[in-house]
């Protein structure tokens, strides 16, 4: 009886597991469902590598159970002994050989994968006019943030990485405080984001963003850097190369002011309470912000990285920044506002200023 139900308690365990199992197949963020070159050459690499696994437990397995069966004592009788095959020329051959073999087909193709991912000797390759090739994307990460530096176009953004399809697109990683890990999933990574060394690498991004449920790829940090490690996210838009450029050229342009009377007095607001001395509002510039770039931020699908894009939680944000990412280095209301936490009149205000800065149509 006892018996019986410890074996419908790993039953329902493992039901309830493979629910979770059915969360591995989101588009999104899944290793699994591959969007780039890249990605797909690590897929790939994990199909073979399992596939030689899976074969190597496979033959262990039945070659086990096949002794068992056949050499039982009760079927052989207590005295039986077996062929002895110790020395045999032939079986010790045949036992390194394989594994050799085994080893040749995982090591040929990963050797060549990680140098061939690892190439970005085409990275500094200039066109004949002088200008850059391929696209370079400097990455700034921050305690619990992500900045992204287009050197070439003379811009900046931050907490969603814009790139277009079908070309390969550079990264040098760089941690301004400790080490993080620069990883999209369904694109590739991860790759350690230290603080004293430049790590490069490239993607390439396949798949439009648009087409996803969610429209954006989704980035995460790697590497167990704080309390708030595990809120550390980025998104991803991949957009076709002529939409990039018109982002590229939207960026570039001046910053309008606010129009609307309660984005106006948010605008006021922002600067007032010293806002802007952390959070840039024109996309023009260059990395090494205290607090994220907002020039694109009516364009994003989340408000820190994490909240859903909406007014509400602007305002929440703003009124107790701790309270959604422990640890992140945005500053109380009080501190900010002698003392006191905002009213909901500014508040207000300024989710419609920060809500009104969009440079996509
Ligand atoms: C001392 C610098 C500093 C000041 C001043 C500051 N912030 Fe921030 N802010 C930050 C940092 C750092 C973050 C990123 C926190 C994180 O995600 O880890 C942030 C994040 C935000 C975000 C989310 C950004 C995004 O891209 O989703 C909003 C909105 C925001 N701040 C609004 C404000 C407003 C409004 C004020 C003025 C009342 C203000 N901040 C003043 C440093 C600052
Ligand atoms: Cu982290």
């Amino acid at each position: 009886m006892i018996q019986g139900l410890k074996k419908w308690r790993l039953f329902a365990l493992m039901t309830a597991l493979l629910v979770f199992l059915s969360g591995c197949g989101r588009e999104e963020i899944s290793t699994l469902l591959p969007a780039g070159e890249v990605a797909s050459d690590q897929f790939n690499l994990l199909i073979l590598s399992s596939i030689v696994m899976a074969f190597v437990i496979l033959v262990v397995t039945v070659i086990f159970i096949l002794a068992i069966v056949k050499f039982r004592r009760s079927k052989l009788g207590e005295d039986l002994i077996p062929e002895q095959v110790e020395g045999s020329a032939r079986l010790e051959f045949l036992w390194t050989a394989i594994p050799i073999v085994l080893l040749l087909i995982l090591a040929v193709p990963t050797v060549y994968s990680t140098f061939d991912l690892a190439d970005v000797s085409s990275m500094d390759v200039a066109a004949e006019d002088g200008s850059m090739t391929n696209l370079t994307v400097n990455v700034n990460a921050k305690l619990y943030w992500w900045e992204f530096e287009y050197p070439e176009q003379g811009i900046v953004t931050a907490q969603e990485l814009v790139v277009p399809t079908g070309e390969k697109v550079y990264f040098n990683l760089i941690s301004a405080d400790v080490k993080h890990s620069f990883w999209i999933p369904s694109i590739g990574g991860k790759l350690d984001v230290n603080t004293d060394n430049v790590n490069t690498f490239y993607l390439t991004f396949d798949k439009e963003s648009s087409e996803l449920e969610d429209g954006v790829f989704y980035g995460k940090c790697a590497e167990l850097c704080g309390p708030s490690h595990a809120l550390m996210d980025f998104k991803v838009k991949s957009v076709t190369p002529e939409e990039f450029d018109q982002w590229v050229a939207a960026m570039q342009e001046e910053a309008t002011p606010a129009e609307g009377e309660l984005a106006q007095q948010g605008e006021q607001l922002f600067t007032e309470k010293t806002c802007i001395a952390c959070h840039a509002t024109s996309g023009v510039g260059k990395g090494g912000g205290v607090g994220p770039n907002v020039a694109t931020f009516g364009d994003r699908n989340r408000v820190a990285g994490i909240l859903e894009h909406n007014e509400e939680n602007v305002k929440a944000w703003i009124q107790d920044p701790q309270q959604y990412k422990p640890g992140n280095l945005m500053p109380s209301p009080e501190s900010l506002n002698n003392g006191e936490k905002f009213s909901e009149q500014e508040l207000d205000a300024l989710a419609a200023y920060l809500m009104s800065l969009s440079v996509e149509e």
